[in-house]
């Protein structure tokens, strides 16, 4: 007897789905695109097609979603064959929630050529761009912010403006194009953890079009508006035994299932060049500067995973839930974020630091979140800047303490040194900066001072005049020694110790 294949998610299934797994409850036939998605991933799907989604059940509007992709992966195989629709599930410990998520209405693959990504961009039914197109996406320099002009994605495209291949390149022909046609205009929404995100695309982006120099940038000024945004859940890449796990509970095939936390958190800068999606209405927050709620998160969540993703892996451990159940790394943090990482904060309106800290590692112990170290690690360099080394310089600026703060940056030192076979270990690293750190591990040795010498003359993450501080040399340095030892967790101890000596001699602050 032949089994029969299970049934592929799409809209004919919508109406004999399991009693536990909830569907759109709006007319998805009656959908009309109105804004567009670069870079839809797990994180994508998890956030903000969720709260569009939420949106569209509470007050319907013409904001189908349009997702396309730039990088791989492929969306037609996967997403399209489904007609968009795809299986959510909020997972934590041993507590599942299963929905089918509506508002991803069509996709476009882009990967080989601009063009079919220019023509949703510039199309007039689309007045809104979000995007996830990670840190290294926008082509900036980390320590700066600025459009980096020998990125080789950059000089081609400014050679090539009509066959663009990076997201400033793209995202400039498209408002040219759009200038070209209809002339409406459009909110360009940056959803990727960079400081200033908002800055920082509008930055590159205006740039490039200087460059054209056909009285773009002055269009882009009087008709885009590049607002910041804090963006939050976390989403690890989908494993197949993710796909494999909803076939087996519910008894049909997605193969674009994501996996999130329970905790979401969207806090949007009110910026906006025409009409928005009311997501306020369903969670996100809609504020007039959104940069004390990106440094907390920052600064706290996404600095506490950088950090336990690297120890994390030089410790030998797979995700960041195994990392935090280690003691000495779940008190190292703690005492990292309590005592050198909050000092460096701006009050959050409505928001207790230590509570949110708190939260944050509560988040990161759910189990069922198989969020790999590795995955955190990749593209480090530019991370670090927002999440390690501008509470550094906060912390240098006000003559307090870096002893912890400065393990992590050696972490990441040491997880890019230690890849290569050479340094005793190896795995494989992605991340735009790790062959000037092999070259220079190659050409240094095993030894911690010549090492963070060159490495911190790396001028595009390490701002010179961080770079030349003797104090965070000093740390940096003898941090990274011992990391790259036998017992790198030998370190995260003694600097821990250090603290919590420091810490108990300190007189009690009143209050
Ligand atoms: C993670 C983030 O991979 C990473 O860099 O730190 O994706 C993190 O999970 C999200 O920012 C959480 O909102």
């Amino acid at each position: 007897m032949s089994v029969a294949a299970p049934e592929t998610l799409g809209p004919a299934l919508l109406d004999r789905l399991p009693a536990a797994v909830q569907k759109p409850a709006y007319d998805r036939a009656a959908l009309a695109p109105g804004m567009a998605h670069l870079g839809v991933g797990a994180f994508h799907r998890c956030h903000q097609a969720e709260y569009t989604d939420d949106l569209l059940s509470l007050q319907f509007d013409r904001w189908g979603v349009v997702g396309i992709n730039i990088r791989p992966p492929n969306l037609t195989e996967t997403l399209g064959r489904q007609s968009g629709l795809y299986t959510r599930l909020i997972r934590e410990n041993s507590h599942i929630e299963a929905r089918i998520i509506g508002s991803i209405l069509e996709v476009v693959d882009s990967q080989a050529r601009a063009a079919p990504a220019l023509d949703v961009l510039s199309s007039s039914d689309i007045e809104l761009v979000t995007m996830t197109v990670t840190e290294k996406g926008y082509c900036h320099i980390p320590s700066s912010g600025e459009l980096d002009l020998s990125h080789p994605d950059i000089v081609h495209d400014l050679a090539n403006p009509q066959t663009p291949r990076s997201v400033p390149g793209i995202l400039a022909r498209a408002l040219e194009q759009r200038r070209a046609t209809h002339g409406q205009p459009l909110t360009l929404l940056s959803c990727d953890n960079i400081q200033s995100n908002g800055i920082i695309l509008a930055n590159v982006v205006r740039a490039f079009a200087q460059r054209r120099g056909n009285g773009l940038a002055d269009w882009i000024e009087a008709n885009a508006a590049f607002p910041s945004a804090m963006v939050d859940r976390i989403a690890p890449a989908v494993t197949q035994d993710d796909l494999d796990s909803v076939e087996q509970w519910f008894g049909y095939r997605d193969a674009a299932v994501a996996v999130g936390e329970p905790f979401r958190q969207w806090v949007i800068e009110h910026k906006f060049a025409g009409r928005m999606p009311r997501w306020d209405l369903v969670g996100a927050t809609f504020v007039d500067d959104v940069t004390p709620f990106e440094h907390l998160k920052m600064r706290v969540l996404n600095g506490a995973q950088t950090t336990l993703a690297t120890l994390g892996v030089l410790a030998g451990l797979e995700h960041t839930s195994d990392a935090i159940a280690d003691p000495l790394l779940a008190a190292f943090i703690k005492c990292m974020l309590v005592e050198e990482t909050l000092p460096t904060l701006t009050p959050v309106p409505g928001m207790d630091p230590l509570t949110y800290v708190e939260q944050s590692l509560g988040r990161l112990k759910n189990t069922a979140i198989r969020h790999r170290n590795h995955q955190i690690a990749t593209d480090g360099s530019q991370k670090i800047v927002q999440r390690l080394l501008n509470p550094i310089r906060d912390r240098l600026r006000q003559g307090e303490s870096i002893a912890l703060l400065s393990v992590p940056v050696a972490g990441w030192m040491a997880y890019l040194i230690q890849a290569s076979e050479k340094f005793g270990r190896s795995w494989p690293v992605s991340d735009p900066y790790a062959g000037k750190v092999a070259a220079i591990a190659d050409a240094t040795g095993r030894d911690a001072k010549a090492l963070v010498a060159g490495i911190l003359a790396i001028d595009t993450i390490f701002d010179p005049g961080l770079a030349a501080n003797d104090t965070f040399r000093k740390a940096v340095t003898s941090a990274l020694d011992g990391l790259l030892s036998d017992d790198p967790m030998a370190t995260v101890k003694r600097n821990l110790k250090q603290a919590d000596t420091t810490r108990l001699k300190r007189p009690a602050r009143s209050a």
